[in-house]
């Protein structure tokens, strides 16, 4: 382990627990996988944790309409998650729920805490109630006419034609989206977390250089509308915690989720016992913190959660990471409908290091949104990672396994070449810690390129019989120039990554490519990754 090795909790945003894992969310998990894996070779001691977001209106009616408890909902929901996750190879050191008693005990702590210091207001808000279902109406469960641009079918947050912000109950002509029936208004007392009296220390906290330009440029046009008070209790009926001396009230979902990332870390504590929470959590920590999310809950990670930490003593994050959304032909993945959006559905006909890979590609350190294009995903695997990756080691391989019993040559035909592959490495380790994938995927294309190009060039293959030692030598560079570009890959394709360890019979490490394999047994070559036959694809 180096002696800069850092301790960092990394995390990433909670999936909720009345769906899938579809592609849409797999991109977040990839990357910061991606990221965690390279911080984990460099000897980073990384905890990299996640867990369901189980609370909420949404779980409580998926569960109704099954005919099952939500506690039951979402604990198959989570096996499948959980399931998900690993079979992408997300290697979380944590998979846990917000439902859990670390979250609950943590929750009513906060609240305390947050109320002994005043920072808890009480006032009456005027909602919408469904009547036929004795509900009140989160803004995603009304419907009706936008009161700015009077289009029809619009939710009762926001309009999708026009824009406009609004609250429900502003709505033209509301709809219950349940029942049908047109609700009524209702009020309600609710508790509000007094966001505004944090404004001083958040405007400071953002410009310290944690967020990226457009996220900063986005939260600054928060803060010239001003802060407001937010609504963090919700009335019965509602799956989540009860707000502790306040009768049929619950804490909402978006005031649990977050501090799970706290609740997550404590019950992985109590896993590993080298673990210390305080140290990742105290005020002072030297610990870093890194929050991956994507671009449509950057309100609650660069405000409520930073105020939040601030209120209880707590460390704040170091950076928090925005990403895009996946589009396909435009329009945001979750909402599309093909046959192999789902996590579990995919693996039916491809492997999880291609979305990886096609992922890096793609990702940079920017908020861009990402289309996803089949067709180019398979033509990049294929062509990257087949032709110009494996064939590297397959072509080089059949001599060293033939002719040399699978032993690599005494020394490296030319040390000044490899060694121009081994300083590339600092380029590659810049673009992966800046979360430039794409940057780092077009270098190791490049020297992938050479490699193949030197063995072209040199073209073992016509070297006879007295000329071995010079084959022996061409073939193994060709094998050492594969272990330099597999170790750089090892972070975004952890499966080829262990089959090609397997197959040259060493572990990839990250400082190993300084000295190239010499006079070291490899095994047999056997087919690393097999070419995707899109034609034998039924999408
Ligand atoms: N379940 C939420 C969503 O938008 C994300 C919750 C993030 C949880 O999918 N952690 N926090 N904060
Ligand atoms: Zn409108």
């Amino acid at each position: 382990m180096s002696i800069l090795s850092k301790k960092i909790l990394v995390t990433c945003a909670f999936p909720y627990a009345n769906g899938s894992i579809h592609l849409g969310h797999l991109l977040e998990h990839i990357q910061a996988d991606i990221w965690v894996r390279y911080n984990r070779m460099r000897g980073h001691q990384v905890y990299f944790i996640c867990a369901d977001d189980a609370h909420g209106t949404a779980v409580m009616l998926k569960s109704k309409k099954q005919n099952i408890s939500p506690e039951e909902l979402i604990s198959n929901i989570y096996q499948k998650h959980k399931y998900d996750f690993l079979n992408f190879n997300i290697s979380y050191d944590n998979y846990y729920s917000t439902h859990s008693k670390e979250n609950y005990d943590l929750v009513k702590k906060i609240f305390s805490i947050l109320s002994r210091k005043n920072h808890i207001k009480e006032d009456v808000i005027h909602q919408l109630y469904d009547t036929e279902e004795n509900i009140f109406l989160p803004d995603r469960f009304v419907k009706g006419f936008c009161p700015i641009c009077k289009s029809g079918d619009q939710y009762g947050d926001h309009c999708e034609t026009c824009g406009a912000i609004y609250a429900a109950k502003d709505l033209i002509k509301p709809i219950s989206v349940l029942s049908k029936s047109i609700p009524i208004l209702r009020t309600s007392i609710h508790l509000f977390f007094d966001l505004p009296f944090f404004s001083n220390m958040l405007k400071k906290w953002i410009f310290s250089g944690i967020l990226q330009d457009s996220v900063l440029n986005k939260t600054k046009e928060w803060f010239r509308v001003g802060l407001k008070k937010w609504d963090i209790s919700r009335d019965k009926p509602y799956f989540g915690f009860q707000i502790p001396n306040y009768l049929n009230k619950y804490f909402y979902v978006w005031l649990d989720a977050p501090m799970g990332y706290i609740s997550t870390f404590k019950n992985l504590c109590k896993k590993r016992i080298d673990l210390d929470f305080h140290e990742f959590w105290n005020k002072d920590s030297t610990c870093e913190l890194y929050h991956f999310i994507g671009k449509d809950i950057i309100y609650f990670h660069t405000l409520f959660w930073p105020a939040i930490l601030e209120a209880i003593g707590f460390r704040k994050p170091t950076k928090i990471f925005v990403h895009g959304y996946v589009t396909m032909h435009g329009n945001k993945l979750s909402k599309s409908k093909n046959s192999f959006m789902l996590a579990s559905d995919w693996l039916k006909n491809f492997d999880s290091d291609s979305l990886r890979y096609y992922y890096a590609c793609k990702l940079s350190d920017k908020i861009q949104d990402i289309e996803f294009d089949i067709q180019k995903l398979v033509k990049k695997v294929n062509t990257d990672i087949v032709n110009k990756v494996v064939n590297l080691a397959s072509r080089s391989a059949s001599f060293i396994n033939k002719i040399f019993y699978g032993k690599l040559a005494g020394k490296l035909i030319d040390m000044k070449f490899y060694m121009e592959f081994v300083s590339a490495s600092k380029d590659i380790e810049k673009y992966f810690i800046n979360r430039q994938f794409s940057l780092a995927i077009k270098k190791i294309m490049k020297f992938s390129d050479i490699a193949n190009k030197y063995i072209n060039d040199q073209k073992p293959w016509i070297l006879g019989k007295e000329k071995y030692d010079q084959l022996h030598m061409i073939s193994s560079m060709g094998i050492n120039l594969f272990r330099v570009i597999m170790t750089w890959l090892k972070p975004v394709v952890p499966s080829l990554a262990e089959r090609s360890e397997f197959f040259l019979k060493t572990i990839l490490t990250w400082d190993g490519i300084k000295n190239p394999l010499l006079q070291h047994k490899i095994n047999n070559f056997t087919i690393l990754y097999k070419r995707i036959d899109i034609n034998k694809i039924k999408l």
